[in-house]
């Protein structure tokens, strides 16, 4: 029996630039990623996305669009990672960093992979284009992709 977390991710976005966070501490330590986190009891999922991007980011933002949704399994584990993910090409504030992030600008054709979770290459390039995806991937420890399906949507 699986249970499901709910989780989100933001990624701001400029023209031919993504601002990338490097998690400090925690799940995905030492990644670059967008910024996000559990959604909490009694909270929306888009309150969650925006109270994580302040928190983790500095930054508020009025155009948040819905771009992924993504389950990740663990093996081993019964819990399902949800993460609704969104796009924001408009910002207000300045990058600053917090305790679990240090932001950082990339141009878009320099995107750091390497240094990101496994999957986030096959989705950041739907991202970029705004289209819309649901993804699965299962995942052995945190490199290893075993299974994986990304299909385009027209709506989430
Ligand atoms: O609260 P915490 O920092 O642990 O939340 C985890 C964050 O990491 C949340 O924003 C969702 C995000 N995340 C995963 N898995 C993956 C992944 O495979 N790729 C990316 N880009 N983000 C992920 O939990």
């Amino acid at each position: 029996m699986f249970t499901r977390k709910l989780l989100t991710l933001v990624l701001v976005v400029q023209p031919g630039r993504v601002l990338l966070g490097m998690k400090k501490r925690g799940f995905g330590a030492g990644k670059w990623n967008g910024f996000g986190g559990k959604v909490n009891p009694g909270e929306s999922i888009e309150q969650a996305a925006r109270r994580e991007l302040l928190e983790e980011s500095g930054l508020t933002t009025n155009t948040l669009e819905k771009i992924g949704n993504i389950t990740f399994e663990f093996v081993g584990e019964t819990e399902l990672m949800d993460v609704h993910i969104y796009r924001a090409d408009e910002y207000d504030g300045e990058p600053t960093e917090s305790e679990e992030m240090r932001p950082q600008w990339f141009d878009i054709d320099k995107i750091p992979y390497g240094k990101m979770w496994a999957d986030d290459i096959f989705w950041f390039p739907l991202m970029l284009q705004k289209k819309k995806f649901l993804g699965y991937f299962k995942f052995h420890g945190h490199d290893v992709i075993l299974e994986q399906k990304l299909n385009e949507v027209q709506q989430l």
